[in-house]
Protein backbone atom coordinates (compact mmCIF):
# COMPACT_ATOMS: atom_id res chain seq x y z
CA UNK A 1 0.00 0.00 0.00
CA UNK A 2 1.35 3.34 -0.58
CA UNK A 3 3.38 5.49 2.47
CA UNK A 4 3.05 1.76 3.73
CA UNK A 5 6.44 0.72 5.99
CA UNK A 6 8.55 -2.06 5.54
CA UNK A 7 11.26 -3.60 8.05
CA UNK A 8 13.83 -4.69 5.43
CA UNK A 9 13.26 -4.15 1.98
CA UNK A 10 14.81 -6.02 -0.67
CA UNK A 11 15.58 -4.43 -4.49
CA UNK A 12 15.38 -7.53 -6.79
CA UNK A 13 15.06 -11.30 -6.31
CA UNK A 14 18.07 -13.31 -8.35
CA UNK A 15 21.11 -14.98 -5.95
CA UNK A 16 22.34 -12.05 -3.48
CA UNK A 17 18.14 -10.94 -2.86
CA UNK A 18 16.81 -14.43 -1.84
CA UNK A 19 19.99 -15.03 0.22
CA UNK A 20 19.44 -11.92 2.31
CA UNK A 21 15.48 -12.58 2.24
CA UNK A 22 15.98 -16.22 3.61
CA UNK A 23 18.34 -15.40 6.10
CA UNK A 24 16.89 -12.08 7.58
CA UNK A 25 13.12 -14.04 7.57
CA UNK A 26 15.08 -17.05 9.74
CA UNK A 27 15.98 -14.40 12.19
CA UNK A 28 12.82 -13.44 12.82
CA UNK A 29 12.36 -10.09 10.71
CA UNK A 30 9.41 -9.33 8.14
CA UNK A 31 11.13 -8.74 4.53
CA UNK A 32 9.52 -7.43 1.51
CA UNK A 33 11.19 -8.02 -2.15
CA UNK A 34 10.66 -6.23 -4.53
CA UNK A 35 11.43 -6.61 -8.78
CA UNK A 36 11.02 -5.27 -12.09
CA UNK A 37 10.24 -8.72 -13.36
CA UNK A 38 6.72 -10.59 -14.13
CA UNK A 39 6.46 -13.76 -11.69
CA UNK A 40 6.65 -17.07 -14.03
CA UNK A 41 4.36 -18.91 -12.72
CA UNK A 42 1.31 -19.00 -15.84
CA UNK A 43 1.41 -20.97 -19.10
CA UNK A 44 0.82 -19.19 -22.12
CA UNK A 45 -1.06 -20.20 -24.74
CA UNK A 46 0.99 -23.19 -26.08
CA UNK A 47 0.51 -24.44 -22.35
CA UNK A 48 4.36 -24.03 -21.45
CA UNK A 49 5.28 -21.30 -18.55
CA UNK A 50 8.50 -20.83 -21.16
CA UNK A 51 9.82 -20.78 -24.53
CA UNK A 52 12.49 -22.45 -25.97
CA UNK A 53 15.70 -21.37 -27.77
CA UNK A 54 14.45 -22.96 -31.04
CA UNK A 55 11.29 -20.88 -31.23
CA UNK A 56 12.06 -17.48 -28.80
CA UNK A 57 8.35 -15.39 -28.78
CA UNK A 58 7.34 -12.29 -26.89
CA UNK A 59 7.45 -14.12 -23.60
CA UNK A 60 11.98 -14.16 -24.16
CA UNK A 61 12.81 -10.76 -24.37
CA UNK A 62 12.51 -7.35 -22.22
CA UNK A 63 11.21 -4.99 -23.77
CA UNK A 64 12.07 -5.35 -27.55
CA UNK A 65 10.13 -5.48 -30.65
CA UNK A 66 12.92 -7.80 -32.70
CA UNK A 67 14.92 -10.72 -30.44
CA UNK A 68 18.64 -10.23 -29.70
CA UNK A 69 19.61 -13.88 -29.61
CA UNK A 70 23.28 -14.19 -28.56
CA UNK A 71 23.81 -16.38 -31.43
CA UNK A 72 22.33 -13.77 -34.28
CA UNK A 73 23.50 -16.08 -37.35
CA UNK A 74 23.41 -19.86 -37.95
CA UNK A 75 25.16 -21.30 -41.42
CA UNK A 76 25.12 -17.04 -42.78
CA UNK A 77 21.42 -16.69 -42.21
CA UNK A 78 20.42 -13.81 -39.21
CA UNK A 79 18.05 -15.66 -37.15
CA UNK A 80 16.71 -13.06 -35.09
CA UNK A 81 12.80 -12.48 -35.64
CA UNK A 82 10.21 -9.53 -34.60
CA UNK A 83 7.88 -9.87 -31.38
CA UNK A 84 5.72 -7.76 -29.65
CA UNK A 85 7.27 -5.75 -26.84
CA UNK A 86 6.80 -7.40 -23.17
CA UNK A 87 8.58 -7.96 -20.03
CA UNK A 88 10.01 -10.83 -20.84
CA UNK A 89 12.51 -13.23 -19.13
CA UNK A 90 15.83 -12.12 -20.84
CA UNK A 91 16.71 -8.39 -21.02
CA UNK A 92 19.63 -7.94 -23.88
CA UNK A 93 20.65 -4.95 -22.09
CA UNK A 94 23.00 -2.55 -24.61
CA UNK A 95 25.59 -0.32 -23.27
CA UNK A 96 28.29 1.12 -25.50
CA UNK A 97 30.48 -1.74 -26.46
CA UNK A 98 28.77 -4.23 -25.16
CA UNK A 99 25.57 -6.46 -24.41
CA UNK A 100 24.57 -7.52 -20.95
CA UNK A 101 22.48 -10.27 -20.76
CA UNK A 102 20.36 -10.81 -17.79
CA UNK A 103 17.31 -12.45 -16.46
CA UNK A 104 14.15 -10.26 -14.97
CA UNK A 105 11.48 -11.93 -13.04
CA UNK A 106 11.39 -13.59 -9.42
CA UNK A 107 14.15 -15.60 -9.27
CA UNK A 108 16.35 -13.04 -11.64
CA UNK A 109 19.46 -15.01 -13.35
CA UNK A 110 18.73 -18.42 -11.84
CA UNK A 111 15.32 -18.30 -14.21
CA UNK A 112 17.55 -18.25 -17.80
CA UNK A 113 21.26 -19.49 -16.67
CA UNK A 114 22.81 -22.51 -17.75
CA UNK A 115 22.42 -23.71 -14.32
CA UNK A 116 26.60 -24.25 -13.80
CA UNK A 117 27.68 -24.14 -10.38
CA UNK A 118 30.87 -23.80 -9.99
CA UNK A 119 33.31 -23.07 -7.23
CA UNK A 120 36.85 -21.48 -8.09
CA UNK A 121 39.55 -23.20 -7.72
CA UNK A 122 41.33 -22.49 -3.81
CA UNK A 123 44.12 -21.01 -4.80
CA UNK A 124 42.69 -18.31 -7.32
CA UNK A 125 39.89 -16.82 -4.71
CA UNK A 126 42.68 -14.32 -3.34
CA UNK A 127 42.58 -12.81 -6.62
CA UNK A 128 38.53 -13.10 -7.09
CA UNK A 129 38.04 -11.28 -3.39
CA UNK A 130 41.36 -10.88 -1.62
CA UNK A 131 40.01 -8.77 1.41
CA UNK A 132 37.84 -12.37 2.09
CA UNK A 133 39.14 -14.93 4.21
CA UNK A 134 39.44 -17.59 2.19
CA UNK A 135 39.70 -20.38 4.82
CA UNK A 136 35.70 -19.24 6.20
CA UNK A 137 35.03 -19.12 2.65
CA UNK A 138 35.63 -22.78 1.42
CA UNK A 139 35.18 -24.38 5.02
CA UNK A 140 31.60 -22.74 5.37
CA UNK A 141 30.22 -20.43 2.53
CA UNK A 142 30.77 -22.42 -0.41
CA UNK A 143 29.47 -25.43 0.97
CA UNK A 144 26.24 -23.76 2.20
CA UNK A 145 25.81 -21.89 -0.94
CA UNK A 146 26.15 -25.30 -3.25
CA UNK A 147 23.44 -27.39 -0.05
CA UNK A 148 21.16 -24.55 -0.55
CA UNK A 149 21.19 -24.24 -4.27
CA UNK A 150 20.94 -28.20 -4.64
CA UNK A 151 24.32 -27.89 -6.70
CA UNK A 152 24.77 -31.93 -7.71
CA UNK A 153 26.71 -33.67 -10.12
CA UNK A 154 25.84 -35.69 -13.20
CA UNK A 155 26.41 -39.57 -12.77
CA UNK A 156 29.00 -39.61 -14.84
CA UNK A 157 28.49 -43.60 -16.53
CA UNK A 158 24.80 -42.29 -17.73
CA UNK A 159 27.08 -38.79 -19.56
CA UNK A 160 29.30 -41.80 -20.86
CA UNK A 161 26.87 -43.45 -23.30
CA UNK A 162 23.93 -40.88 -23.45
CA UNK A 163 22.83 -39.04 -26.88
CA UNK A 164 22.05 -35.69 -25.50
CA UNK A 165 26.21 -35.35 -24.48
CA UNK A 166 27.76 -36.75 -27.36
CA UNK A 167 28.39 -33.07 -28.23
CA UNK A 168 30.37 -32.84 -24.61
CA UNK A 169 31.89 -36.07 -24.82
CA UNK A 170 33.37 -34.63 -28.51
CA UNK A 171 34.84 -31.66 -26.50
CA UNK A 172 36.67 -33.75 -24.27
CA UNK A 173 38.08 -35.61 -26.74
CA UNK A 174 39.24 -32.21 -28.43
CA UNK A 175 40.68 -30.87 -24.84
CA UNK A 176 42.41 -34.30 -24.16
CA UNK A 177 43.92 -34.48 -27.61
CA UNK A 178 45.94 -31.00 -27.12
CA UNK A 179 46.70 -31.81 -23.47
CA UNK A 180 44.19 -29.84 -21.57
CA UNK A 181 43.15 -30.65 -18.47
CA UNK A 182 38.93 -31.41 -19.12
CA UNK A 183 37.09 -30.91 -15.68
CA UNK A 184 33.36 -31.98 -14.91
CA UNK A 185 31.34 -29.14 -13.07
CA UNK A 186 28.47 -29.69 -11.13
CA UNK A 187 24.86 -28.23 -11.91
CA UNK A 188 21.41 -27.45 -10.38
CA UNK A 189 19.85 -29.36 -12.88
CA UNK A 190 17.83 -32.53 -11.67
CA UNK A 191 20.05 -35.82 -13.44
CA UNK A 192 17.09 -38.17 -12.44
CA UNK A 193 14.61 -35.52 -14.29
CA UNK A 194 17.28 -35.12 -17.27
CA UNK A 195 17.65 -39.13 -17.39
CA UNK A 196 13.73 -39.37 -17.59
CA UNK A 197 13.54 -36.86 -20.54
CA UNK A 198 15.76 -38.76 -22.57
CA UNK A 199 14.16 -42.23 -21.88
CA UNK A 200 11.28 -40.22 -22.81
CA UNK A 201 8.84 -40.90 -19.87
CA UNK A 202 8.54 -36.86 -18.65
CA UNK A 203 8.36 -34.00 -21.06
CA UNK A 204 11.27 -32.33 -22.02
CA UNK A 205 13.41 -29.35 -21.29
CA UNK A 206 17.14 -29.38 -20.78
CA UNK A 207 16.73 -31.86 -24.05
CA UNK A 208 14.31 -29.50 -25.89
CA UNK A 209 16.54 -26.31 -25.77
CA UNK A 210 15.30 -24.86 -22.62
CA UNK A 211 18.05 -22.35 -21.47
CA UNK A 212 18.19 -18.43 -21.98
CA UNK A 213 14.38 -18.13 -21.81
CA UNK A 214 13.58 -20.70 -18.86
CA UNK A 215 12.91 -23.90 -17.71
CA UNK A 216 9.54 -25.60 -17.85
CA UNK A 217 10.95 -28.89 -15.84
CA UNK A 218 13.90 -30.12 -14.17
CA UNK A 219 16.24 -27.23 -13.23
CA UNK A 220 16.00 -26.32 -9.87
CA UNK A 221 15.98 -21.97 -10.10
CA UNK A 222 15.82 -20.26 -6.82
CA UNK A 223 12.32 -20.73 -7.59
CA UNK A 224 12.99 -24.23 -6.33
CA UNK A 225 15.41 -23.42 -3.59
CA UNK A 226 15.64 -20.53 -1.82
CA UNK A 227 12.95 -18.50 -2.51
CA UNK A 228 10.44 -20.99 -1.69
CA UNK A 229 12.18 -21.83 2.05
CA UNK A 230 12.20 -18.18 2.50
CA UNK A 231 8.16 -18.32 1.27
CA UNK A 232 7.79 -20.53 3.80
CA UNK A 233 8.91 -18.65 6.68
CA UNK A 234 6.25 -16.69 6.15
CA UNK A 235 7.42 -13.58 6.52
CA UNK A 236 8.88 -12.73 2.75
CA UNK A 237 6.48 -11.16 0.40
CA UNK A 238 7.45 -10.28 -3.20
CA UNK A 239 6.07 -7.52 -5.56
CA UNK A 240 6.62 -8.56 -9.36
CA UNK A 241 6.69 -6.19 -12.25
CA UNK A 242 7.56 -3.36 -9.30
CA UNK A 243 10.47 -1.18 -10.39
CA UNK A 244 12.65 0.73 -7.92
CA UNK A 245 13.76 4.43 -8.58
CA UNK A 246 15.18 5.61 -5.80
CA UNK A 247 16.15 5.38 -2.35
CA UNK A 248 16.74 8.25 0.23
CA UNK A 249 17.24 9.12 3.69
CA UNK A 250 13.93 9.94 5.48
CA UNK A 251 15.26 12.21 8.25
CA UNK A 252 15.25 10.58 12.06
CA UNK A 253 16.74 7.23 10.29
CA UNK A 254 15.22 4.76 7.36
CA UNK A 255 14.93 5.49 3.31
CA UNK A 256 12.08 6.39 1.22
CA UNK A 257 11.74 3.88 -1.13
CA UNK A 258 10.25 5.27 -4.25
CA UNK A 259 8.96 2.45 -6.85
CA UNK A 260 7.35 2.37 -10.23
CA UNK A 261 4.90 -0.29 -10.88
CA UNK A 262 4.57 -1.71 -14.47
CA UNK A 263 2.38 -3.56 -16.67
CA UNK A 264 4.01 -6.42 -19.04
CA UNK A 265 3.93 -3.92 -22.06
CA UNK A 266 6.50 -2.00 -19.28
CA UNK A 267 4.63 1.15 -19.10
CA UNK A 268 4.65 2.57 -15.46
CA UNK A 269 1.29 2.22 -14.19
CA UNK A 270 1.28 3.93 -10.95
CA UNK A 271 4.20 5.15 -8.29
CA UNK A 272 4.01 4.33 -4.93
CA UNK A 273 6.76 4.96 -2.02
CA UNK A 274 7.18 2.61 1.12
CA UNK A 275 9.57 3.41 3.87
CA UNK A 276 11.73 1.11 5.12
CA UNK A 277 14.57 0.96 7.94
CA UNK A 278 16.94 -1.17 5.93
CA UNK A 279 17.44 -1.67 2.00
CA UNK A 280 19.30 -4.24 0.46
CA UNK A 281 20.50 -3.62 -2.79
CA UNK A 282 20.83 -6.89 -4.75
CA UNK A 283 19.23 -5.79 -8.34
CA UNK A 284 22.60 -7.70 -9.88
CA UNK A 285 25.84 -5.90 -10.80
CA UNK A 286 24.21 -3.70 -13.78
CA UNK A 287 20.73 -2.73 -11.96
CA UNK A 288 22.25 -2.13 -8.27
CA UNK A 289 25.55 -0.29 -10.19
CA UNK A 290 23.06 1.56 -12.18
CA UNK A 291 20.79 3.04 -9.28
CA UNK A 292 24.06 3.88 -7.01
CA UNK A 293 25.39 6.01 -9.49
CA UNK A 294 21.88 7.76 -10.19
CA UNK A 295 21.50 7.84 -6.38
CA UNK A 296 25.08 9.30 -5.73
CA UNK A 297 24.98 11.86 -8.31
CA UNK A 298 21.36 13.26 -8.36
CA UNK A 299 22.04 13.64 -4.49
CA UNK A 300 19.59 11.13 -3.26
CA UNK A 301 21.99 9.30 -1.36
CA UNK A 302 24.91 12.10 -1.34
CA UNK A 303 27.18 10.61 1.04
CA UNK A 304 27.97 7.21 -1.05
CA UNK A 305 31.92 7.02 -1.84
CA UNK A 306 33.52 8.09 -5.07
CA UNK A 307 33.91 3.83 -5.50
CA UNK A 308 30.60 3.66 -6.59
CA UNK A 309 30.11 2.77 -10.22
CA UNK A 310 33.92 1.53 -10.32
CA UNK A 311 35.20 -1.73 -10.69
CA UNK A 312 32.89 -3.19 -13.22
CA UNK A 313 33.82 -6.94 -15.26
CA UNK A 314 32.59 -8.99 -17.77
CA UNK A 315 33.97 -11.88 -16.42
CA UNK A 316 36.04 -12.31 -19.66
CA UNK A 317 33.38 -13.73 -21.46
CA UNK A 318 33.99 -14.48 -25.02
CA UNK A 319 32.40 -17.30 -26.80
CA UNK A 320 33.11 -18.63 -30.48
CA UNK A 321 32.74 -22.36 -32.39
CA UNK A 322 34.51 -25.08 -34.09
CA UNK A 323 34.49 -26.70 -37.71
CA UNK A 324 34.51 -30.24 -36.88
CA UNK A 325 35.40 -33.17 -39.08
CA UNK A 326 32.35 -35.07 -40.37
CA UNK A 327 33.50 -38.12 -38.02
CA UNK A 328 33.23 -35.85 -35.03
CA UNK A 329 29.26 -34.86 -35.48
CA UNK A 330 28.52 -33.01 -32.06
CA UNK A 331 24.34 -34.44 -31.81
CA UNK A 332 21.11 -33.38 -32.92
CA UNK A 333 20.25 -34.00 -29.40
CA UNK A 334 21.86 -31.38 -26.92
CA UNK A 335 21.35 -31.11 -23.32
CA UNK A 336 21.24 -27.15 -22.55
CA UNK A 337 22.96 -28.05 -19.23
CA UNK A 338 26.84 -27.63 -19.52
CA UNK A 339 28.69 -30.43 -17.84
CA UNK A 340 31.96 -29.85 -17.97
CA UNK A 341 34.82 -27.06 -19.16
CA UNK A 342 38.69 -27.08 -20.08
CA UNK A 343 40.35 -25.74 -17.57
CA UNK A 344 43.02 -23.53 -19.06
CA UNK A 345 43.70 -20.75 -16.46
CA UNK A 346 46.78 -21.00 -15.19
CA UNK A 347 48.68 -21.32 -18.23
CA UNK A 348 46.77 -19.07 -20.76
CA UNK A 349 44.30 -17.39 -18.76
CA UNK A 350 41.37 -19.34 -19.89
CA UNK A 351 38.64 -21.34 -18.70
CA UNK A 352 36.33 -22.83 -21.38
CA UNK A 353 32.74 -23.98 -20.64
CA UNK A 354 31.57 -26.88 -23.21
CA UNK A 355 28.64 -25.50 -24.44
CA UNK A 356 25.61 -26.68 -25.73
CA UNK A 357 24.32 -25.76 -29.80
CA UNK A 358 20.66 -26.93 -29.11
CA UNK A 359 19.52 -26.09 -32.24
CA UNK A 360 17.80 -30.19 -33.12
CA UNK A 361 20.15 -30.59 -36.19
CA UNK A 362 24.01 -31.85 -36.84
CA UNK A 363 25.71 -28.78 -36.74
CA UNK A 364 29.44 -30.45 -36.47
CA UNK A 365 30.15 -27.52 -34.43
CA UNK A 366 31.88 -27.67 -31.41
CA UNK A 367 30.69 -24.29 -29.35
CA UNK A 368 32.41 -22.56 -26.06
CA UNK A 369 31.83 -19.92 -23.32
CA UNK A 370 35.02 -18.65 -22.40
CA UNK A 371 35.68 -17.22 -18.86
CA UNK A 372 38.98 -15.25 -18.91
CA UNK A 373 41.67 -13.47 -17.46
CA UNK A 374 40.55 -9.34 -18.34
CA UNK A 375 41.68 -6.77 -16.34
CA UNK A 376 40.24 -4.37 -18.23
CA UNK A 377 37.12 -2.56 -16.06
CA UNK A 378 34.51 -0.53 -17.03
CA UNK A 379 32.76 2.82 -15.24
CA UNK A 380 29.47 3.49 -14.57
CA UNK A 381 28.65 7.33 -14.33
CA UNK A 382 24.83 9.65 -14.70
CA UNK A 383 24.37 11.45 -17.91
CA UNK A 384 22.06 14.21 -16.71
CA UNK A 385 21.01 14.98 -20.18
CA UNK A 386 19.78 11.57 -20.98
CA UNK A 387 18.59 10.67 -17.19
CA UNK A 388 20.06 7.05 -17.81
CA UNK A 389 23.26 5.84 -15.72
CA UNK A 390 26.25 4.83 -18.75
CA UNK A 391 28.98 2.36 -18.91
CA UNK A 392 32.24 3.23 -20.67
CA UNK A 393 32.93 -0.59 -22.08
CA UNK A 394 34.75 -0.50 -25.46
CA UNK A 395 34.60 -3.88 -27.65
CA UNK A 396 38.13 -3.35 -27.65
CA UNK A 397 38.50 -4.61 -24.52
CA UNK A 398 37.86 -8.02 -25.22
CA UNK A 399 41.06 -8.08 -26.95
CA UNK A 400 42.58 -10.10 -23.65
CA UNK A 401 39.97 -11.99 -23.68
CA UNK A 402 40.44 -13.67 -27.01
CA UNK A 403 43.59 -13.60 -26.52
CA UNK A 404 43.08 -15.68 -23.64
CA UNK A 405 40.99 -18.19 -25.58
CA UNK A 406 42.88 -18.68 -28.48
CA UNK A 407 45.61 -20.47 -25.97
CA UNK A 408 43.16 -23.16 -26.19
CA UNK A 409 41.45 -23.31 -29.07
CA UNK A 410 44.04 -22.23 -31.82
CA UNK A 411 46.03 -25.41 -30.66
CA UNK A 412 42.85 -27.67 -30.68
CA UNK A 413 41.85 -27.10 -34.45
CA UNK A 414 46.27 -27.19 -35.02
CA UNK A 415 45.62 -31.07 -33.35
CA UNK A 416 42.70 -31.66 -35.12
CA UNK A 417 42.82 -30.01 -38.51
CA UNK A 418 39.83 -27.68 -37.95
CA UNK A 419 39.18 -24.29 -38.40
CA UNK A 420 36.80 -21.71 -36.70
CA UNK A 421 32.90 -21.41 -37.19
CA UNK A 422 33.07 -18.16 -39.20
CA UNK A 423 29.02 -18.02 -38.91
CA UNK A 424 27.77 -17.71 -35.84
CA UNK A 425 28.14 -13.90 -35.24
CA UNK A 426 27.42 -12.32 -38.30
CA UNK A 427 29.10 -12.78 -41.51
CA UNK A 428 33.07 -13.63 -41.11
CA UNK A 429 33.35 -13.37 -37.56
CA UNK A 430 34.97 -15.71 -35.12
CA UNK A 431 34.76 -14.06 -32.05
CA UNK A 432 31.49 -13.39 -29.76
CA UNK A 433 32.33 -10.17 -28.28
CA UNK A 434 29.88 -7.96 -28.28
CA UNK A 435 28.00 -9.39 -25.15
CA UNK A 436 28.31 -10.66 -21.21
CA UNK A 437 26.52 -13.04 -19.40
CA UNK A 438 28.68 -13.01 -16.33
CA UNK A 439 28.11 -9.03 -15.29
CA UNK A 440 30.29 -8.47 -12.42
CA UNK A 441 31.49 -5.57 -10.21
CA UNK A 442 30.35 -1.81 -9.90
CA UNK A 443 29.84 -1.90 -6.15
CA UNK A 444 32.76 -3.46 -4.91
CA UNK A 445 33.27 -5.13 -1.57
CA UNK A 446 35.70 -3.03 0.98
CA UNK A 447 35.34 -0.25 -1.45
CA UNK A 448 32.15 1.17 -2.25
CA UNK A 449 31.24 -0.87 0.76
CA UNK A 450 32.68 -2.38 4.08
CA UNK A 451 34.13 -5.61 4.36
CA UNK A 452 30.36 -7.19 4.71
CA UNK A 453 28.60 -5.04 1.78
CA UNK A 454 27.35 -2.25 4.25
CA UNK A 455 27.41 1.10 1.74
CA UNK A 456 29.58 3.35 3.20
CA UNK A 457 28.22 6.91 4.36
CA UNK A 458 24.17 5.28 5.02
CA UNK A 459 23.55 3.62 7.69
CA UNK A 460 20.75 0.69 6.99
CA UNK A 461 22.06 0.58 2.93
CA UNK A 462 23.28 -3.11 1.98
CA UNK A 463 24.69 -4.74 -1.11
CA UNK A 464 24.61 -8.44 -1.29
CA UNK A 465 24.82 -8.98 -5.23
CA UNK A 466 27.33 -9.52 -7.95
CA UNK A 467 28.22 -6.03 -7.74
CA UNK A 468 29.99 -6.42 -5.05
CA UNK A 469 32.64 -8.90 -6.83
CA UNK A 470 35.17 -7.02 -8.90
CA UNK A 471 34.58 -7.54 -11.87
CA UNK A 472 35.67 -11.55 -12.36
CA UNK A 473 35.50 -15.01 -10.63
CA UNK A 474 37.53 -17.31 -12.87
CA UNK A 475 34.91 -19.70 -13.50
CA UNK A 476 30.72 -18.87 -13.45
CA UNK A 477 29.63 -16.69 -10.64
CA UNK A 478 26.05 -17.87 -9.06
CA UNK A 479 27.96 -20.14 -6.48
CA UNK A 480 30.40 -17.01 -5.40
CA UNK A 481 27.48 -14.30 -5.40
CA UNK A 482 25.20 -16.78 -3.40
CA UNK A 483 28.52 -17.84 -1.10
CA UNK A 484 29.43 -14.07 -0.29
CA UNK A 485 25.73 -12.98 0.38
CA UNK A 486 25.79 -16.12 2.97
CA UNK A 487 28.90 -14.54 4.24
CA UNK A 488 28.07 -11.29 4.65
CA UNK A 489 23.89 -11.61 5.60
CA UNK A 490 25.32 -13.97 8.54
CA UNK A 491 27.41 -11.20 10.26
CA UNK A 492 24.90 -7.91 9.09
CA UNK A 493 22.02 -10.67 11.22
CA UNK A 494 24.42 -11.14 13.90
CA UNK A 495 25.64 -7.44 14.36
CA UNK A 496 23.26 -4.88 12.74
CA UNK A 497 19.44 -6.16 13.60
P1 LIG B 1 20.45 -11.26 -10.63
O1 LIG B 1 20.30 -12.73 -10.56
O2 LIG B 1 20.66 -10.62 -11.96
O3 LIG B 1 19.14 -10.63 -9.93
C1 LIG B 1 18.87 -9.26 -9.92
C2 LIG B 1 17.37 -9.05 -9.97
O4 LIG B 1 17.06 -7.69 -9.70
C3 LIG B 1 16.74 -9.37 -11.32
O5 LIG B 1 15.65 -10.26 -11.14
C4 LIG B 1 16.29 -8.01 -11.84
O6 LIG B 1 15.12 -8.08 -12.67
C5 LIG B 1 16.03 -7.25 -10.56
N1 LIG B 1 16.14 -5.79 -10.69
C6 LIG B 1 17.10 -5.08 -11.34
N2 LIG B 1 16.90 -3.75 -11.22
C7 LIG B 1 15.78 -3.61 -10.42
C8 LIG B 1 15.07 -2.47 -9.93
N3 LIG B 1 15.49 -1.22 -10.19
N4 LIG B 1 13.96 -2.69 -9.20
C9 LIG B 1 13.54 -3.97 -8.94
N5 LIG B 1 14.19 -5.07 -9.38
C10 LIG B 1 15.30 -4.90 -10.12
O7 LIG B 1 21.63 -10.73 -9.70
N6 LIG B 1 26.17 -18.11 -13.87
C11 LIG B 1 26.65 -19.28 -13.42
O8 LIG B 1 27.26 -19.34 -12.36
N7 LIG B 1 26.46 -20.44 -14.15
C12 LIG B 1 25.80 -20.43 -15.36
O9 LIG B 1 25.62 -21.49 -15.98
C13 LIG B 1 25.32 -19.19 -15.85
N8 LIG B 1 24.71 -19.12 -17.07
C14 LIG B 1 24.15 -17.92 -17.47
C15 LIG B 1 23.45 -17.87 -18.67
C16 LIG B 1 22.83 -16.68 -19.06
C17 LIG B 1 22.10 -16.62 -20.35
C18 LIG B 1 22.90 -15.54 -18.21
C19 LIG B 1 22.22 -14.25 -18.60
C20 LIG B 1 23.61 -15.59 -17.03
C21 LIG B 1 24.25 -16.77 -16.65
N9 LIG B 1 24.95 -16.85 -15.46
C22 LIG B 1 25.49 -18.03 -15.05
C23 LIG B 1 25.15 -15.65 -14.60
C24 LIG B 1 24.25 -15.64 -13.35
O10 LIG B 1 22.91 -15.91 -13.70
C25 LIG B 1 24.38 -14.25 -12.69
O11 LIG B 1 25.73 -14.07 -12.34
C26 LIG B 1 23.52 -14.12 -11.45
O12 LIG B 1 22.15 -14.29 -11.75
C27 LIG B 1 23.73 -12.77 -10.77
O13 LIG B 1 23.09 -12.80 -9.51
P2 LIG B 1 22.71 -11.47 -8.76
O14 LIG B 1 22.09 -11.84 -7.47
O15 LIG B 1 23.89 -10.57 -8.76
Amino acid sequence: APGAHVPVLVIGTGYGGSVAALRLAQAGVDVHMVEMGMSWDTPGSDGKIFANTTNPDDRSFWLRTRTKQPLSNFLGFPIDRDISRYTGILDAEDFSGITVYQGRGIGGGSLVNGGMAVTPRRQHFGGVLPSVNADEMYDVYYPRANAGLGVTHVDQSWWETTDCYQYARVGRKHAQRSGFPFVFVPNVYDWDYMKQEAAGTVPRSALAGEVLYGNNYGKKSLLQTYLARAKATGRVTISPLHRVTSVAPVTGGGYTVAIDQLDTTGDTTATKTVTADKVFFAAGSVGTSKLLTKLKATGALPKLNSEVGKGWGDNGNVMCGRANHMWDATGKLQSAMPTAGIDNWDAGGAFAEVAPLPTGIETYASFYLSITKNPNRGQFSWNAATGRAELNWQTAWKQPSIDAAKTIFDRINSTEGTIYRTDLFGAYKIWGDHLTYHPLGGAVLNKATDNYGRLHGHPGLYVMDGSLIPGNTSVNPFVTITALAERNIERIVATDL
